[in-house]
């Protein structure tokens, strides 16, 4: 079972890796989370994106193991019956002992398995379980932890299902890969009764990181500094914070997600991560290289047509110079950043006056929060605006018929009466509607916590209403897209799509999924140097500005500082032409291969294999040059147009569609040949070899 290393080639001239071949077929992989089949946050995203990748590799001995909620099985899961007869055997014995266990195919690309566990039906172990727990590490939680309580059951489930796998594995090794801190008491219960079974923890932020950045302590300067137990017991976290410590030290191998996570790891964890995985997705690559370009096109025009509503009576800026700005996530309000975002908001609205700039800024905030539905007067807007489009189609019809009849007569109407007094009365009337005794609205829901909510109070402070002397519009939509709404009816892709830039600026993003999803749909983003992906990018890209990914420096300069070059990024693009922008979108989204789980995924690879040479030392042998690395390798500077917006020439505000169409299809043809230039092609195009299931690694030897 002796692992041997192999070559494999790159994607899109990316550089080459060495990775180790591992005998699939003698092993079994299980990866446990929370967030199997149940979205709550990121690692929902790391799990659902990389599950092709990791079943094209591991086929039908690949597991995922995750919570039961009826919901989620009935709407994303397909029950089957096992075939692997270890998992069958582990399956029939809990539930013959009195537990619910549920398998069946993730109705995800890649169809993993899924093993899901009744958290609900075994809960009446639970005394008895937090006496495992005490005896395994000594570690108490309190009753009234019902998430924590919640955590222990699934983790001594998932300790009792690897068990019960390991006694009828039939000499198959078993790797367990644990995600955060929620999975943790199975791998610590698992370690303690000894199974035979390949460990490794995955931490995708630390507990007391995020608790002491959310308090604006100036974290990562004071990073040696932390009184650590102190700091978990006065936050009353000492427990959560006990077992994460302890599933890190427990595990084979420790991962994290980035470079700046591992280094908090060290301080608050006390263990420096083996390996760096960093978080990829599922690209996908349209067969036209510029279909992303005309789906922002077409997704911009529905964000526009709710933008002619909620305006509506305020509509005396012109939509096609107005630029689309959001930001999206878990509402943590400095930790992602929203608090430096709003005040670069305001400092942006004074240079766009002063400079009398004739852009628009519309700046979405969507991050859920509680509310009570939506507000009446967002609602208004819409009926107003589909109110209106129904009048000029009706009238349009009227005309429409009128003009085609003077033309059958062979007469040319009379312009001046092809409208009658009625259709200029409704006319009137319905421009009489519009008008409105107060500003469009900065919020679209009813807010329950209004005057304390911290996006509402910051608004309230620095004043940006969305009055009509304002060139930054803002609304907040405290809760999640979906194609469904009546309001903004787009899901979060399309949304993103449709608009010109996200914007990211987070204090603590240990990775920070909502830039990298922009950078794979060509839209520019802002992110910082203290989340992992910005590391990333400025670690592998020479000008990541030119690529469309600007990173704010949030921790080497003053909040202040970063402020202002925050705003001077905003402002800056800006000033871009459409030019500028089609040409910048095409070069961020070149930079998609490097975030694909198909480049990433070795780094789990690798992190598998290495868990094995700890676990089964007799059995796999770590070559010591393994460890996969880009050091050096950096994303050449693009060249065919100057990134400054001042050196290309600024596109006719009069020019015509067909203008329009002829300039785009130009840079489309500058773009080819600028990827031929760099080598840059898709992974998928043809002459490569595809990819089949587990012969992975053979099809990419050299
Ligand atoms: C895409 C479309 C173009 C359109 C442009 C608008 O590139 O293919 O037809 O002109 O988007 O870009 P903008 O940055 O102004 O939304
Ligand atoms: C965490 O989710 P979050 O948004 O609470 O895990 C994500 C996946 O690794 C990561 O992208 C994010 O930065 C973390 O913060």
């Amino acid at each position: 079972l002796r692992g041997r290393s192999l070559s494999v080639t790159s994607l899109s001239g990316l550089p080459q890796w060495e990775v180790e071949e591992l005998p699939i077929e003698d092993l079994l992989l299980f990866e446990v989370a929370w967030e199997v089949t149940n979205k709550v946050g990121g690692i929902y995203t790391v799990i659902q994106t990389k599950a092709k990748t990791t079943a094209d590799e591991w086929g039908d001995n690949y597991f995922l193991i995750g919570p039961y909620f009826e919901h989620n099985m009935k709407t994303q899961v397909e029950q089957c019956e096992p075939v692997n007869d270890a998992v069958r055997r582990a399956m029939d014995s809990m539930n013959k002992h009195g537990c619910q266990v549920h398998f069946g195919r993730w109705l995800i690309e890649g169809s993993p398995y899924v093993v899901l566990f009744d958290i609900g039906y075994s809960a009446w172990n639970l005394d008895r379980w937090k006496g495992d727990l005490w005896e395994a590490c000594s570690v108490g939680i309190p009753y009234h932890d019902r998430e924590a309580n919640d955590m222990l059951i699934f983790g001594s489930l998932t300790a009792w299902f690897l068990k019960e796998v390991t006694d009828n594995a039939d000499g198959k090794h078993v790797i367990a890969q644990f995600h955060e801190w929620q999975a943790g008491t199975g791998l610590i219960l698992s370690r303690a009764r000894k199974l035979p079974i390949a460990t490794i923890f995955t931490t995708h932020a630390t507990l007391l990181g995020r608790y002491l950045c959310a308090a604006n302590i100036d974290f990562y300067n004071h990073l040696d500094k932390f009184n650590i137990d102190k700091e978990a017991g006065e936050r009353q976290i000492y427990h959560r914070y006990c077992m994460e410590r302890a599933s890190v030290h427990c595990a084979h191998v420790f991962t994290t997600v980035s470079e700046i996570t591992a280094i908090e790891a060290e301080h608050m964890l006390k263990r420096k991560p083996d390996v760096v995985t960093p978080n990829g997705l599922n690209v996908k690559k349209f067969s036209a290289v510029h279909e992303f370009q005309n789906l922002h096109a077409m997704y911009k025009a529905r964000i526009q047509d709710f933008v002619r509503g909620h305006f509506y009576g305020h509509l005396d800026f012109d939509l096609e110079k107005t630029l689309f700005l959001f930001i999206a996530g878990r509402y943590e309000f400095s930790n992602k950043g929203a608090d430096i975002f709003l005040e670069a908001l305001s400092r942006l609205n004074f240079l766009l006056r002063v400079h009398k700039s004739d852009v628009t800024v519309v700046v979405f905030f969507i991050m859920p929060a509680k509310t009570n539905n939506f507000n009446v007067e967002t609602l208004k807007g819409q009926a107003v605006r589909k109110q209106l489009w129904d009048i000029a189609h009706s009238v349009k019809e009227k005309f429409g018929k009128k003009l085609y009849d003077a033309l059958l007569r062979g007469e040319i109407p009379d312009m001046d009466n092809i409208l009658d007094r009625d259709d200029i009365t409704i006319m009137k009337r319905a421009i009489f509607s519009t008008q409105r005794q107060s500003l469009p609205p900065v919020t679209t829901h009813n807010m329950i916590d209004d005057s304390t909510d911290p996006i509402l109070s910051t608004i309230r402070r620095i004043g940006l209403f969305n009055s009509r002397t304002d060139r930054v519009k803002v609304i907040l939509h405290p809760e999640f897209l979906s194609s469904t709404s009546p309001l903004l009816p787009m899901d979060y892709e399309e949304f993103v799509r449709g608009c010109h830039l996200g914007v990211f600026p987070s204090y603590y993003e240990p990775w920070g999924y909502t830039p990298a999803e922009c950078t794979v749909m060509g839209i520019p983003s802002v992110t910082t140097n203290l989340s992992g992906f910005g590391c990333f990018m400025q670690e592998h890209v020479a000008d990541p500005t030119a690529y469309g990914i600007y990173i704010v420096d949030r921790r080497f300069r003053s909040p202040d500082d970063s402020c202002n070059q925050l705003t001077q990024f905003l402002y800056g693009f800006c000033k871009q032409s459409r030019r500028q922008r089609i040409i910048q979108r095409n070069r961020t989204e070149r930079l998609s291969d490097l975030l694909d789980w198909r480049y990433l995924g070795r780094y789990y690879q690798h992190a598998r294999y290495l868990t094995l040479s700890r676990a089964f030392p007799d059995k796999f042998h770590m070559e010591p040059t393994s460890p996969p690395t880009t050091e050096g390798f950096k994303y050449p500077r693009p060249s065919s147009v100057p990134p400054s917006p001042s050196g290309s020439q600024v596109s006719s505000p009069q020019s015509s569609d067909v203008e329009d169409e002829e300039e785009d299809a130009r840079y489309n043809e500058e773009e080819e040949a600028e990827r031929d230039r760099l080598n840059i092609k898709s992974p998928f195009s043809p002459g490569r070899v595809p990819r089949g299931k587990k012969k992975l690694h053979g099809e990419y030897k050299n």
